[in-house]
């Protein structure tokens, strides 16, 4: 069984978070998803339009995702590697190379981020 690890808002679920979702899920056999808290969000300096309950219950509805959990902080990632037995972490190519340092504890692989499409390109679509 490989466990799977991404982290994320997820807000206005769209196209690239399915394709990022889809294919991490792909990598094993079990996808774990560290769903950023609203506390954390306004960390990531992110205000979410969905709140956290209605952005677990978004992904809790995707077949790739087995669990979610709150991602609290940006120091929680060894932790939860540890505590979930995850084999891969994997998150979106913006990220690249960002979290090389977790390699010491699984695998740590970047998937190519969908081009065109983001929760802001959407709610400036949406305010016009
Ligand atoms: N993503 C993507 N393509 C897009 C938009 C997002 O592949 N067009 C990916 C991102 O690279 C990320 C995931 O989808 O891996 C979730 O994106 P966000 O919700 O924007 O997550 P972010 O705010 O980057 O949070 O500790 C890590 C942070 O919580 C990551």
């Amino acid at each position: 069984m490989k466990r799977v690890l991404t982290y994320g808002t997820f807000d206005t679920l769209h196209f690239g978070h399915i394709r990022l979702l889809q294919r991490a899920r792909a990598l094993g056999d079990y996808l774990i998803v560290g769903l950023s808290t609203d506390e954390f969000n306004e960390k990531k300096n992110k205000k979410a339009f969905h709140s956290w309950e209605e952005r677990k219950f978004f992904l809790e509805t995707l077949r790739y995702v087995d669990l979610v959990i709150e991602e609290k902080s940006w120091e929680q990632k060894v932790a939860d590697i540890q505590l979930y037995h995850v084999n891969i972490f994997t998150m979106g190519s913006d990220w690249e190379g960002k979290f090389d340092y977790l390699s010491e504890h699984c695998e740590v692989i970047y998937l190519p981020r969908t081009q065109s499409i983001s929760s802001t390109q959407i709610r400036e679509f949406l305010a016009d």
